[in-house]
């Protein structure tokens, strides 16, 4: 066993996204790709500056969502980090910890940070997409000053430091040595596990489980399996077969671990049918998302978080009240309503789960949310699917009510906020980036503009000043904003491996009772047509709708 220095050449492109570094497959397998990023990872944080200490003689946290590639880069960053001075590895069994579980890890061990193996929601398998991301002390996606001055070092680094030792045993729980490095080899679920145990009722959940409430939970094939099979079925005594696709598999059964209404059809016609459960859910490849369902109804992400706000005092672990909650921009302002309601502050941060980070450490907020299918709370720094699925749970079985009551009251109390996203996948990357450009171009021109009976107040490009450190991300998201509330949104995605997603968000606020029962598509109709109107997609990119709306 030695520590080698090999020599190396940059990789062009490794600037991480929306939330970490995404590539295809193929992209990431090429030799050194994965080694250059992580010894990248590795020097920013040796040379410390961005962090409090460095890395030396550290603790980090190691796992991911077990898709194909995971096994082989969980042994080379092992390599990396036993040449590069790290004292202690914390390593999910089999190479498997769910992003949340990873953050929790970190937290309750007081590990200086971890590394996630995963690309989320995008599909697996050896012709699908894989992952990394460096989550900090907090538990949190990196900040990007810290991704930002990895990229740049990507683009010079020469040398690779990593041991030759034989691979470690991934699935023998307990300690094991390589080179000084201690590879502690963990259970997965065990620490989340306690996490979830301080936040809910689990006695009134496993009553519930008696009385006969039924549940679905599909965890896509993904890592989610694991852990709701342990928490639902084992812990709560829900039947064996409430979660199904429970066995996370390298390409996650050919599904697509994308937990919406498109790609979770199976639940959503579970959920559908006579015999449809009391409650449905589901995560995604990497367990940090949730869509909830009730029988015969969908609730959107950005309604989820406006009620887990409403009710939160109904849960153990939010009973004292809330310090605020925040949203990403594109989110619906249905939580704004609740926040006003209840006075508590209210954030508007850009897409990403890293702009919580910041809010959540400083004590502003308790919850967040994004349309994005994700939920979170303080208790880690992800966004938690199986966290989602038991607060639902508990909000049902603490109020006796169910999913579809719980929502159309919210509504009658509140208003509701219609709300979809209607996603133009696979475009070119110019024509995308010249869309951008052009309408960012008009925006001068668009306040006071009418069309039909709406009025432009505001256009502008997002740009967010972090209210605790300060520092400013600028075009995050062109904004048209209505004299009525409504909103369109242009965005383009930061998680895609494939040309450009171009995201196209609309909302509109409805207060009257008698008219919140419209399909959500033809209630946002005439905004849809507004947004073609100003930025021409269709002639633009050829197509003659989205790929996807949801
Ligand atoms: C990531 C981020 C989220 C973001 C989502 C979509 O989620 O963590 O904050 O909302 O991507 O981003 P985009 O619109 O740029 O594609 P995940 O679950 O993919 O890690």
């Amino acid at each position: 066993m030695a520590i080698q220095t090999i020599p190396t050449q940059p990789f062009a492109g490794q600037r991480p996204g929306t939330s970490g570094l995404r590539k295809k497959v193929a992209v990431f397998t090429q030799p050194r790709y994965l080694e250059n990023f992580v010894q990248a990872l590795f020097d920013v944080l040796h040379a410390s500056g961005s962090e409090a200490q460095a890395l030396n003689g550290q603790t980090l946290v190691l796992g991911g969502d077990g898709r194909f590639y995971n096994r082989t880069a969980v042994q080379i960053i092992l390599k990396l980090a036993a040449a590069n001075g790290v004292a202690r590895v914390l390593l999910g069994r089999s190479g498997i910890l769910s992003t949340p579980a990873v953050s929790a890890v970190i937290r309750r061990r007081q590990a200086f940070g971890g590394i996630v193996l995963s690309a989320s929601h995008n599909p697996g398998g050896p012709e699908g997409d894989f992952g990394i991301k460096y989550n900090a002390g907090n538990g949190g996606p990196a900040k990007e000053t810290l991704t930002e001055a990895v990229y740049a070092r990507t683009q010079v680094v020469r040398e690779l430091r990593i041991s030759d030792a034989p691979d470690i045993d991934l699935d023998r729980l307990g300690l094991q040595q390589l080179e000084h490095m201690q590879v502690d080899v963990i259970d997965p679920v065990t620490d989340y596990a306690a996490v979830m145990r301080e936040l809910f009722d689990f006695e009134l959940l496993r009553g519930m489980f008696q009385r006969g409430f039924r549940v679905r939970v599909d965890a896509m094939n993904a890592v989610g399996g694991p852990y709701a099979r342990a928490i639902l079925e084992s812990e709560l005594g829900a039947p064996t077969g409430t979660v199904v696709h429970a066995e996370p598999l390298e390409d996650f059964g050919g599904l697509h671990p994308d937990p919406n209404p498109v790609n979770a059809e199976d639940l959503i016609n579970h959920m559908q049918g006579l015999d449809a459960p009391d409650f449905g859910a589901a995560m995604d490849g990497d367990a940090d998302r949730n869509m909830v369902l009730g029988r015969h109804f969908v609730v959107t992400p950005s309604d989820s978080l406006a009620l887990m706000t409403a009710h939160a005092r109904l849960i153990p672990g939010y009973q004292g009240g809330l310090l605020g909650v925040a949203r990403s921009m594109p989110t619906s302002a249905a939580v704004d309503r609740v926040a006003r309601a209840l006075d508590l502050p209210c954030f508007e941060t850009p897409t990403g789960w890293k702009f919580f980070g910041n809010l959540l450490d400083a004590g502003c907020v308790s919850l967040c949310g994004e349309e994005s299918y994700g939920t979170g709370s303080s208790h880690v720094r992800e966004k938690d699917g199986l966290w989602a699925i038991l607060f639902w749970l508990n909000l049902q079985g603490a109020t006796g009510k169910s999913v579809e009551t719980l929502v159309r009251e919210h509504w009658r109390v509140h208003g509701r906020n219609y709300y979809t996203r209607h996603d133009y996948e696979g475009i070119a990357v110019d024509a995308a980036n010249a869309l951008m450009t052009d309408v960012r171009a008009e925006l001068p021109a668009l306040p006071g503009r009418r069309f039909g009976s709406r009025q432009v107040v505001l256009a502008d490009d997002f740009s967010y000043t972090d209210p605790v450190d300060g520092s400013v991300s600028g075009q995050q998201g062109i904004r048209l904003m209505f004299d009525d509330g409504a909103r369109v949104i242009f965005r383009l995605s930061g998680t895609g491996t494939e040309g450009a997603t171009l995201r196209l968000y609309l909302e509109r606020y409805e207060a009257d009772v008698a008219q919140q029962d419209q399909p959500v598509q033809q209630a946002l109709a005439e905004l849809a047509a507004l947004a073609e109107q100003v930025a021409g997609i269709r002639g633009r990119t050829g197509m003659t709708g989205p790929t996807v709306a949801t």
